[in-house]
């Protein structure tokens, strides 16, 4: 059995690059999950369902374990040494730890620590009705200059727990992408999969297809594609959408297909958020041999303006992310 602790100190990457410091952020991360898990098989016994009076930096009503799974997070990493920024979905303004050595509040300085980035609580619509749930993690170096709003491709290391039937990590460091489940007696996370693959190709497409209204012509097509009868490609996949994000990627990756979330005629940008959603799975999905793409764009090179700015996604396996680009762009 061989522990998250453990797993971490081992990655040959880390070794130049700081793995203590790594651990110490990922124990801040497992210990916030942790206290999810507990808060929210008790949500119903307790006062924790249901919405708040808040509306959070993207015009979503805040739910009451949205509040409390941020509150967790950012008293993981409040005394903390070595993180100096906290970015989360449900925070207008970056937290900036007051103890981390050299924080000040704009324009950051010193070198040698670490922002990290989160959406607490992703799928929040399933709260209320026992479904599944994740955060989604992402941490970075900053840089000499304190720049913290920095391309997926200098992630130090990003991933998501996801609450199902069973309490599992998913992180990569750049090394592989490797799984993890929470063992309930001790409370430790031990790994459970190392170096997970997606399929190059799937036989699952998974959209919010209550949206086709909005989509451009060539979007519609990219489903059509996917829903057409064509034996000799496998075809039609199959529909599966949970309305967690987590929970949806990580069915495509591990048994392949892909994932979409694109921009529409009003709001091209699309829903999903790039710091704390789509450049942290597409880390994920990259070292795991898949694609995360805007379906004309590599998200992991996108040069992010804002820290809660939004893109369209499109992720999964190789061949199915590739043949949406190729419908995306046709005339
Ligand atoms: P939050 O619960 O963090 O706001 O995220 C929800 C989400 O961004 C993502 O988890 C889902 O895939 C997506 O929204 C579902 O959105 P729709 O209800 O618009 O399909």
């Amino acid at each position: 059995m061989i522990s998250l602790t453990r797993h971490i100190l081992d990655q040959q990457q880390l070794k130049a690059d700081g793995a203590a410091d790594l651990s110490a952020i990922m124990n801040g991360i497992v210990s916030a999950g942790k206290k999810i898990v507990r808060d929210l098989s008790a949500a119903g016994l307790t006062d924790r369902l249901g919405t708040t009076d808040e509306r959070n930096v993207h015009g979503e009503q805040v739910q009451r374990m949205d509040a409390r799974a941020n509150a967790l997070f950012v008293e993981a990493f409040q005394d903390s040494t070595i993180v100096q920024i906290v970015v989360s979905e449900e925070m207008d303004e970056p937290f900036v730890v007051a103890h981390a050595e050299g924080a000040c509040p704009e324009p950051v300085e010193g070198s040698g620590k670490f922002a990290v980035f989160f959406d607490p609580l992703d799928g929040s619509s399933n709260i209320d009705v026992n479904g599944s749930l994740g955060s989604i993690f992402s941490i970075h170096r900053l840089d000499p200059a304190g720049n913290f709003l920095k391309t997926g491709c200098e992630q130090v290391a990003a991933g998501y727990l996801l609450y199902g039937t069973a309490t599992i990590l998913v992180y990569t460091c750049g090394e592989g992408v490797h799984q993890f489940t929470l063992e309930p007696e001790s409370g430790e996370f031990f790994l459970s999969a190392s170096n997970i693959q997606i399929p190059a190709s799937g036989k699952i497409y998974s959209v919010n297809e209550g949206n086709r209204y909005k989509w451009s012509k060539n979007m519609v097509k990219v489903v059509d594609h996917f829903q057409a009868h064509d034996e000799a490609t496998g075809r039609p996949y199959s529909s599966r959408y949970t309305g967690c994000l987590v929970a949806d990627v990580h069915r495509i990756l591990l048994k392949g297909g892909l994932y979409l979330y694109p921009g529409d005629v009003q709001k091209p940008e699309g829903k999903l958020r790039l710091m704390y959603e789509a450049a942290p799975l597409s880390f994920v999905a990259e070292q795991a041999g898949g694609i995360g793409s805007t379906g004309v764009e590599r998200i992991s090179t996108i040069h992010p303006k804002t820290p809660h700015q939004c893109v369209p996604l499109i992720i999964g396996s190789r061949e199915d992310v590739e043949a949406a680009e190729q419908l995306l762009i046709r005339e």
